[in-house]
C-alpha cells in the first residue's frame, strides 16, 4: 500500500530539507517504498481534518492501508520495521539502533531546537546575549560526546541504520559552524547525505520549494 505523507506547502526552511518530513521521506527512499505527499498550508494544519491525523496540528503525518501515524520518529520506526535495510535482524543490534533513534530525538535534538527557537523568538529579549553561550555550550557538549562515541567509524553501530538516519536528521538542524568544530560529525553527516536515498528525498522536498518559487 503506497503511503501518503503530509508536508509543508511552503516550508520555512526554503528547500534545505530541515522540516520533519525529510527524515520520513529519507526512510521511505532507503527501504525503496514509493510514496505520495499531500502538501498542507498552515491553516489546513490547524483545521479539524488534519487535527484528526495530528493532534498538535503539525506535519508530518503518514497514512497507509488504514493506518494513520504522527510523530516523525514513530513513522520512521514503522517504515524501518516494514522494509529492508534500516534495522538489523539481530535482536540486540536492532534494539541498539532503536536506542539511537530515541537518543536523536530526546537527547541530541532538544538543545539544537532550543537554540534555533531562541534565535527566532528571543533575539530581541534583554537576556538573549547572556543566554546564547549557555545554549551553544549545551549543544557543543552533546556534539563532543557523540563525536567521541562515533570515533572513526562510518556509522554509530555497525551498518547504517534508522538510528543513523534519525541522528543525522537531527544534526542537520544544528548551526553548520558549530558542526564544523567536530570534523568527525561533519564527515558523518556528509557520508549520510551522499547516500542515494538521501539525495532522492532531498530532491523531492526541494522540488516543492522550487515549484512554489516558480508559481509566484
Ligand atoms: N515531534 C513532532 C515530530 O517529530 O513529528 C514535531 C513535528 C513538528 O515540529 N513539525 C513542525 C510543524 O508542523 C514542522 S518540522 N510546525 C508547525 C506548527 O507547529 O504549527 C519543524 C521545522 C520547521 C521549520 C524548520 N526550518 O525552517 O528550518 C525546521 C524544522
Amino acid at each position: 500500500m503506497r503511503p501518503t505523507l503530509t508536508a509543508f506547502q511552503a516550508s520555512p526552511d526554503r528547500g534545505r530539507g530541515l522540516a520533519r518530513d525529510m527524515g520520513v521521506r529519507w526512510a521511505l527512499e532507503e527501504v525503496g517504498q514509493p510514496y505520495d505527499v499531500r502538501l498542507v498550508s498552515f491553516a489546513e494544519m490547524k483545521a479539524p481534518a488534519h487535527l484528526a491525523l495530528q493532534p498538535f496540528g503539525q506535519i508530518p503525518t503518514y497514512e497507509a492501508g488504514g493506518l494513520s501515524l504522527f510523530e516523525s520518529g514513530a513513522i520512521v520506526l514503522h517504515i524501518a520495521e516494514s522494509g529492508p535495510g534500516l534495522l538489523p535482524s539481530d535482536p540486540h543490534a536492532r534494539a541498539r539502533a532503536i536506542s539511537w533513534m530515541f537518543a536523536a530525538l530526546s537527547t541530541i535534538e532538544p538543545p539544537i531546537v532550543e537554540r534555533s527557537m531562541a534565535g527566532l523568538v528571543e533575539r530581541d529579549a534583554p537576556w538573549f546575549a547572556e543566554r546564547l553561550p549557555l545554549l551553544d555550550e549545551r549543544i557543543d557538549v552533546r556534539l563532543a560526546q557523540l563525536s567521541r562515541r562515533l570515533g572513526d567509524a562510518p556509522w554509530l553501530d555497525g551498518d547504517f541504520s534508522a538510528g543513523d538516519l534519525m541522528v543525522v536528521t537531527v544534526l542537520r538542524r544544528a548551526d553548520p559552524a558549530m558542526l564544523a568544530r567536530h570534523p568527525a560529525l561533519a564527515a558523518y553527516i556528509a557520508r549520510a547525505e551522499a547516500r542515494p536515498a538521501f539525495q532522492r528525498a532531498f530532491a523531492a522536498q526541494l522540488a516543492v520549494f522550487t515549484a512554489l518559487q516558480a508559481g509566484g
